[in-house]
């Protein structure tokens, strides 16, 4: 393999690149009109703008991004995350057009894709499962007879959801009928397939999930946990590796567990099994997410392994050139992804620019990002403008070296993550690893925030400065040019 076309932008397109060229692997990048200035663009050796900014115009052009890299003599397609790298259609057009996709099969990826194959498949193998069905349900009569064995509450899902899309709880009998005819129609609209099955609802469930690789010849490994429970609407915003409630037995059980669902997809290449977890840590398979995720670093972190290398070298069909014994946890690491939205105004999406961007450096500090100072962040893609991850020989220092790391990063001119990032880490209840995806709701209100940001503090400051210029200095000389920039500042 000697050049890779990323099919991707932002963080995870650098993030693809710095292995491939560590490896000494040529990049190719493509770009929309909106990313012409964007780092990831000036890194590769080749780049290319595949069209305008909208995705459906550039990012998702399968056949486009698969004509440039023939054109070019890439040799493979990284997807990343996001866009073409679920697409079942992009991984087989990659291989008729002979060119090696990396990541899964488009049979394994059609498999997961749809959560009903997906627990028929694990089922298999006695992968633990939320009681409920593995069928779709084809009428109210059946629900109901689902329902007596679940009881209430239960959850109807899409077999085509994920990320919690097509999700009804439904709280009492007499909803049922009408929850059914709802998900399905919102399935049919979201995903044009209206199959949806039932699940007993599960009470303030942990979210873990297990990172794993497979080969091209049947070897599989597992690289521990990703605690993920701190949600917002699906949108995680901290995960940490490893989680703090796992036994050593658990640990192993749901590792051994996540391998077999795997197997039962004859999985290949980095994919991660999703988990529920109780009170009692009892766990549950949700989901398999078929590509890299924007979390792996932290599991990187604590195993020392360079996931991406590991993607490359199964798609080049080598085998795993480690085993389960040859792995272990070494420290925690957590990460804090840094989006541009404003936590004081319900996450809203926030625009402008980096005006001022300087990233901490530190002691097992590391940045994933795909900005530089002085840039806007599109409005067209995801808001994450990078990962905060912070590694420590233990939780405690992990979460000292973020708490770190956030005061020392300097975000000006867009609002971003980094203050909720500091008021979580502090909770008691997250400091003490007592916490579900119940986090959030149970405990953040934007008030909370509201002295403790950088900005907020400024202005503070900035006040108190104003107040004691006006008592102290006659009103003549308050409008000199220094105090007015002060002013100017004031009303910024
Ligand atoms: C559940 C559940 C409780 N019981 N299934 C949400 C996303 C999708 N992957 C599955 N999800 C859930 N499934 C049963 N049977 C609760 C959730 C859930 C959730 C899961 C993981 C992380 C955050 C969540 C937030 C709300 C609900």
């Amino acid at each position: 393999m000697n050049k890779i076309l990323i099919a991707n932008r932002g963080e995870i397109a650098l993030r693809v690149m710095r292995t491939a060229k560590k490896m000494g692997i040529q990049t190719v990048a493509v770009y929309s009109e909106a990313d012409a200035q964007m780092p990831f663009v000036a890194m590769a050796d080749e780049s290319y703008c595949i069209g305008p900014a909208l995705s459906s115009q550039s990012y998702l052009l399968a056949d486009k991004i698969i004509a440039v890299a023939l054109q070019c003599g890439a040799d493979a397609i990284h997807p990343g995350y996001g866009f073409l790298s679920e697409n079942a259609q992009f991984s087989q057009s990659c291989v008729d057009a002979g060119i090696i996709f990396i990541g899964p099969t488009a049979n394994s990826i059609q498999m997961m894709g749809s959560k009903i194959a997906a627990k028929q498949a694990a089922k298999k193998f006695n992968v633990p499962m939320v009681p409920g069905t593995d069928k779709p349900i084809l009428n109210i009569e059946e629900a109901e007879e689902i329902a007596k064995q679940t009881g209430f509450p239960l959850l109807i899902k899409a077999s085509a959801g994920g990320g919690g899309k097509g999700m009804r709880v439904v709280n009492e009998f007499a909803e049922l009928a009408e929850q059914l005819q709802m998900a399905k129609s919102e399935a049919l609209n979201s995903f044009n397939d209206d199959s949806v099955f039932i699940e007993k609802y599960v009470a303030s469930p942990k979210h873990i999930e297990i990172q794993l690789l497979g080969d091209t010849h049947g070897n599989y490994v597992y690289l521990f946990e990703r605690e993920c429970s701190i949600q917002r609407r699906h949108q995680k915003l901290i995960e940490e590796a490893p989680s703090s409630c796992l036994t050593e037995d658990i640990r192993k059980a749901m590792g051994e567990s996540a391998v077999n669902v795997a197997r039962s997809c004859d999985y290949h290449g980095a994919g991660t099994v999703e988990f529920l977890v109780d009170e009692d840590l009892n766990f549950y398979f949700l989901e398999m997410n078929t590509r890299l995720q924007v979390e792996h670093c932290v599991s990187e972190m604590i195993t020392g392994i360079d996931l991406v290398e590991q993607q490359i070298n199964v798609a080049r069909g080598e085998v795993l050139a480690f085993s389960q014994q040859d792995l272990q946890i070494n420290g925690h690491a957590i990460e804090l992804r840094i989006c541009a939205e404003d936590p004081l105004n319900n996450f809203m999406p926030d625009t402008g620019s980096l005006d001022i961007y300087k990233r901490p450096v530190g002691e097992g500090i590391r940045i994933d990002d795909g900005y530089e100072e002085g840039m806007s962040i599109p409005i067209y893609y995801d808001p994450m403008i990078g990962k905060l991850i912070a590694w420590g020989s233990n939780r405690q220092e992990a979460i000292a070296r973020l708490s770190n790391a956030i005061d020392h990063f300097r975000i000006n001119g867009i609002e971003t993550t980094l203050p909720f990032g500091k008021w979580a880490i502090q909770q008691e209840a997250f400091v003490q690893g007592k916490f579900d995806t119940g986090f959030i709701p149970k405990y953040f209100q934007p008030a909370l925030l509201e002295v403790t940001t950088q900005d907020e503090l400024e202005k503070v400051a900035g006040i108190a400065v104003g107040i004691f210029i006006e008592k102290t200095t006659p009103p003549k000389t308050l409008m000199t040019p220094k105090s007015n920039w002060k002013l100017r500042r004031l009303q910024h």
